[in-house]
C-alpha cells in the first residue's frame, strides 16, 4: 500500500482495492515524468479489450505462444512428473493453460489472481471439463508471497506465467518476481513462462499501433476508469494515445499525450498537464534469448530447455529452482 491509501480510504470510504488504485494514481500523476501502472488496466471493460487486441492481425505474441504451446506440448509435457501441481499466475483466458491440461497428467490445477470472481468462473468451467483434476482458485496478488494450498503440500509443484506478462516489470521488478516464484513454489520446483523476443522494430511499432485503434481504446481507458471509480475528470478526448520502441532499453512504451495545456482533478487534488505531456501507462520489455537466460539465473532459475516459433518472435522456457 501507498502514502496516501490510508487516508483515502477513510475520507471516501473505499474499499482496499479502491483505496489501493487510489492512491497508486495520485503518486504515480505526481511524479516527473507523470505515470500510471499498468496493473490498473484491466477493469472489465479493459480486460474486454485486451481479449481484442490478442486476435488483431498486428498483434503477434498471442497466437504465437499458442502455437509455441500446441507444436512443443509433448516435449513440454515430457519434462512434467505424473500427478504435479499446476501453479498459475495470473488467471486470464484458459486457452493456454487447457493445452496443458491437455497433454499433461496433473493432479491439480492452482490458478492464482486479484480477482476472486473471475477466478471462480474459470474454476467452474475447468472442473467441468477436467473432471478428475482437482482445481483450487486462489485470491492473491501473484506480485507478493503467498502460501499454496496444503492439499498439494506433497505434489511437485510446476509454475505457469505466460503471455510474456513478465515484460511488462520493470527488470528489476521481473527479477523479484522470479524470486518470489522460486520460493512460493519451492525446491524442485519448474517455471514454463512466455517471453517476448526482441525483432524488428516496424513489427513491434505496429502490434502496439494497430489500424483498428483497440490498443488505443485499451490506454485511454484507464482515464475512463480513473473517472468512473475515482470521481476523476479527465476529458479523454484531449488525450492521445502513443506507443513508441525505446531501442535503448528494449521496450515498447506505452503513453497517454495532452493534447493541450489542462488540469485535471481526481479526488479533490489538481493535475497539470502542458500540451504534449505525456503519462507513461505501460512498458513492455522484449528479450534476447541471452538477456532473458541471464536475468533467469540471477533469480534462482536455470534454463532447462527453450523453445521458439520459426521465425523466433516469441519463446517459452521451461526453468528450474536452482539453490
Ligand atoms: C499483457 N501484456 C503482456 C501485454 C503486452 O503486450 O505488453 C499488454 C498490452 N499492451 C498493449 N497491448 C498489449
Amino acid at each position: 500500500m501507498n502514502v496516501h491509501a490510508p487516508a483515502l480510504a477513510k475520507a471516501h470510504q473505499f474499499d482496499e482495492q479502491t483505496s489501493a488504485f487510489a492512491g497508486a494514481v495520485i503518486d504515480d500523476l505526481s511524479q516527473h515524468p507523470k505515470r500510471l501502472s499498468p496493473k490498473y488496466f484491466y477493469d472489465v471493460r479493459g480486460s474486454e479489450l485486451f481479449e481484442q487486441i490478442t486476435v488483431l492481425p498486428e498483434y503477434y505474441p498471442t497466437r504465437t505462444e499458442l502455437g509455441i504451446l500446441r507444436d512443443r506440448g509433448g516435449a513440454i509435457a515430457d519434462l512434467i512428473p505424473k500427478g504435479a501441481a499446476l501453479v498459475e499466475f495470473g488467471a486470464g483466458a484458459t486457452t493456454k493453460v487447457r493445452l496443458l491440461l491437455e497433454r499433461c497428467e496433473f493432479g491439480a490445477y492452482v490458478p492464482v489472481d486479484i480477482s476472486g470472481d473471475f477466478l471462480s468462473a474459470q474454476a467452474d468451467a475447468l472442473r467441468k471439463d477436467f473432471p478428475s483434476l482437482a482445481v483450487y482458485p486462489l485470491a492473491a496478488d501473484f506480485t507478493a508471497p503467498f502460501a499454496l494450498p496444503v492439499d498439494i503440500a506433497d505434489m511437485p509443484k510446476v509454475g505457469f506465467f505466460p503471455g510474456s506478462t513478465l515484460g511488462n516489470f520493470e527488470p528489476h521488478e521481473a527479477c523479484a518476481f522470479l524470486r518470489t516464484a522460486r520460493g512460493i513454489l519451492g525446491d524442485g520446483a519448474q517455471l514454463i513462462i512466455g517471453v517476448d523476443l526482441e525483432k524488428n522494430e516496424r513489427v513491434l511499432y505496429d502490434a502496439y499501433n494497430d489500424a483498428a485503434g483497440v490498443t488505443a481504446r485499451f490506454n485511454l481507458n484507464v482515464l475512463v476508469r480513473i473517472n468512473r471509480e475515482l470521481g476523476g475528470n479527465f476529458d479523454i478526448s484531449a488525450f492521445m494515445h502513443r506507443s513508441i520502441y525505446n531501442r535503448e532499453r528494449y521496450r515498447i512504451e506505452m503513453h497517454l499525450i495532452s493534447k493541450k495545456a489542462q488540469n485535471v482533478r481526481v479526488l479533490g487534488r489538481n493535475f497539470t498537464f502542458r500540451p504534449g505531456e505525456s503519462i507513461h501507462t505501460e512498458s513492455s520489455y522484449k528479450y534476447s534469448l541471452d538477456r532473458f537466460t541471464a536475468l533467469a539465473r540471477g533469480s534462482g532459475w536455470a534454463v532447462r530447455e527453450s523453445w521458439t516459433d520459426p521465425a523466433k518472435m516469441f519463446s517459452v522456457h521451461a526453468l528450474v529452482a536452482s539453490d
